[in-house]
């Protein structure tokens, strides 16, 4: 079950599920269940209750913790081993068994061998279960004494010795129509960067070869595995690569971009880091066919950056990262945090200034209110200062509410900034989506920014209000519809 409820992504791939359900392969008797609406709970719920399977495995994040809990409230599952898998359990193990004392097992990392082994020694009714590598087990003896058998982590495997991701496993065909013809895939793992927001600065730590974290597939496996999901998807008009630093290797994109010129040819989106880009790798990804790039900017305020979030690197490096895409005429997302623990609105402010007045490259973008996910340096922070509000952990995204409590910033002036920022990048994507030049596009900017408040109630509508909620999908459908026309010219 693939936990997927109000993600702001929805529908979405889940590439490691793709390749966990690619390992476990089609001759199985595994069901898989894409659950990404609330009246889904009800369907497992008879699924699991009706039907006597080895196993029910679940893959959730933190921010679906809701709807699992919704649905373990009602649901019987004492009569199947319940296991857990994912980047939540993962990073917060013993708290996991404590929130869901229905859980017999976790999957700690990465799943592809561990879960064949599991279902292999299920299937030969093999005593060992217990002994699976990668999972923790839950023991309850006669007494009711509760014990933990936990197995060790693998190492890390090359991504070329693992089976193909199996996408057939979601309705991949209306996912990416809805998506405009855009087909998600990952080919490389791990991220070298240590931000204390994000998981993926944690989840190495499990493995016995923790410097082979970060992974890149040959360009031969890259190029068949692009191929073989296009197979299923002929109509895919462009491509995400969802890796989390696509440009980490300068030496394996540039063969890369090469090689997926000739052989594949679809222009292509992807994440990087701004320490990554120079003018060299700015050739090579528009050879590729690149057209966008996604950065996390995280936030203008260099004291914040470089003291609590880890990254290291002056504004000027920033703003010269989106000058170098402006000049291969590449366009640069800037993604954003605000209320972050410790962040007072001065540092808000900054962020916004960056994006507005340095920033002008940015062509889109989002600020995301600070979620803190366990496992990572600011959770912990942020957990020693009390710093957080209760009943964040029902929260289903980072596009909810701010996590903090107000103590460095109101949330009003929190909400204010996040409100400012996003209805920036939504009158410039808007601009160059109607093709305004660059300086009507800012007097826009400038006239939606003074009198923001009704502006942003359009673009950041308040749950309840209807009337702007309403606005708000025909806004997105417009920009939807528009963005598939000028893709096709
Ligand atoms: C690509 C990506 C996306 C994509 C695609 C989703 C996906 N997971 O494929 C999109 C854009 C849709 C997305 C959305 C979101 N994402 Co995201 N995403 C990532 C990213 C960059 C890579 C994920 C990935 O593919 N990893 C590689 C695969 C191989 O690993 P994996 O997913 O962990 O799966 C393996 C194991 O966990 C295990 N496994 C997983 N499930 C199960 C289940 C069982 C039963 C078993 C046995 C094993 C098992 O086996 C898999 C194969 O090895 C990660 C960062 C990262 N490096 O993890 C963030 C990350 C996962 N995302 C994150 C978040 C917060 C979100 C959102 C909640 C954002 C939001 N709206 O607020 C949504 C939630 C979507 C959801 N329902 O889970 C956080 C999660 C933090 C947390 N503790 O929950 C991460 C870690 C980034 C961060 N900020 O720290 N995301």
């Amino acid at each position: 079950m693939y936990f997927d409820i109000d993600t702001g992504f929805y529908p979405g791939l889940h590439h490691g599920l793709a390749y966990l359900m690619g390992s476990v392969g089609k001759n199985n008797d595994i069901q898989f269940f894409h659950i990404y609406k609330e009246e889904h709970l009800k369907e497992v719920k008879d699924l699991i209750e009706n039907n006597s399977w080895d196993l029910v495995g679940v893959s959730f994040t933190t921010n679906q913790r809701k709807y699992l809990w919704n649905l373990l409230e009602t649901t019987d599952v004492s009569k199947q081993l319940l296991i857990g898998g994912g980047v939540h359990p993962t990073l917060d193990k013993e708290n996991t068994f404590v929130e869901f004392p229905e859980f017999d097992a976790i999957c700690v990392g990465e799943g592809e061998g561990s879960f064949v082994e599991l279902c292999k020694r299920l299937d030969n009714g093999s005593k060992d279960i217990y002994e699976t590598p990668s999972f923790i087990f839950k023991k309850i003896d006669i007494t009711g004494k509760i014990s933990f058998k936990v197995n060790p982590v693998p190492p890390l495997v090359h991504i070329d010795d693992l089976p193909f991701p199996d996408y057939t496993i979601f309705d991949y065909k209306r996912i990416m129509s809805d998506n405009g013809g855009v087909f998600a895939m990952m080919l490389g793992r791990g991220c070298p960067y240590l931000c204390t927001y994000c998981a993926s600065s944690h989840l190495w730590k499990e493995y016995p070869n923790p410097k082979n974290w970060v992974r890149f597939p040959s360009i031969k496996r890259s190029i068949k595995l692009i191929k073989k999901n296009l197979e299923l998807y002929p109509d895919a008009r462009s491509i995400i690569f969802a890796d989390d630093v696509f440009t980490v290797r300068k030496d394996w994109i540039t063969e890369f971009c090469e090689i997926y010129k000739k052989e594949i040819g679809l222009p292509f989106e992807c994440n990087a880091r701004v320490e990554t880009i120079n003018d060299d790798v700015c050739k090579a990804l528009k050879i590729g066919g690149v057209t966008s790039i996604d950065f996390g900017v995280e936030s203008g305020s260099a004291w914040l950056r470089n003291n609590i979030v880890n990254r290291k690197h002056k504004n000027k490096k920033i703003i010269k990262c989106f000058d170098t895409l402006e000049k291969h005429s590449i366009k640069g997302f800037s993604y954003n945090i605000v209320g972050m623990p410790l962040e007072t609105p001065a540092m808000m402010k900054e962020t916004y200034k960056l994006n507005r007045y340095h920033l002008k490259g940015a062509r889109y973008g989002r600020a995301f209110y600070y979620y803190p996910y366990p496992g990572t340096g600011m959770h912990d922070l942020s957990l020693e200062y009390n710093l957080l509000r209760p009943g964040i952990e029902k929260f289903t995204g980072y596009m909810e509410s701010p996590s903090v409590l107000e103590i460095h910033a109101s949330h009003k002036e929190i909400r204010k900034w996040y409100k400012k920022i996003n209805l920036l990048f939504t009158v410039r994507l808007l601009g160059d989506k109607l093709h305004l030049p660059r300086p009507i596009s800012e007097v826009i900017v400038f006239i939606t920014q003074l009198f923001w408040k009704p502006f942003a109630g359009i673009v950041e509508p308040d749950k309840s209000n209807v009337v702007m909620k309403k606005i708000n999908k025909k806004l997105k459908l417009f920009v939807k519809k528009f963005g598939q026309s000028v893709a096709q010219e």
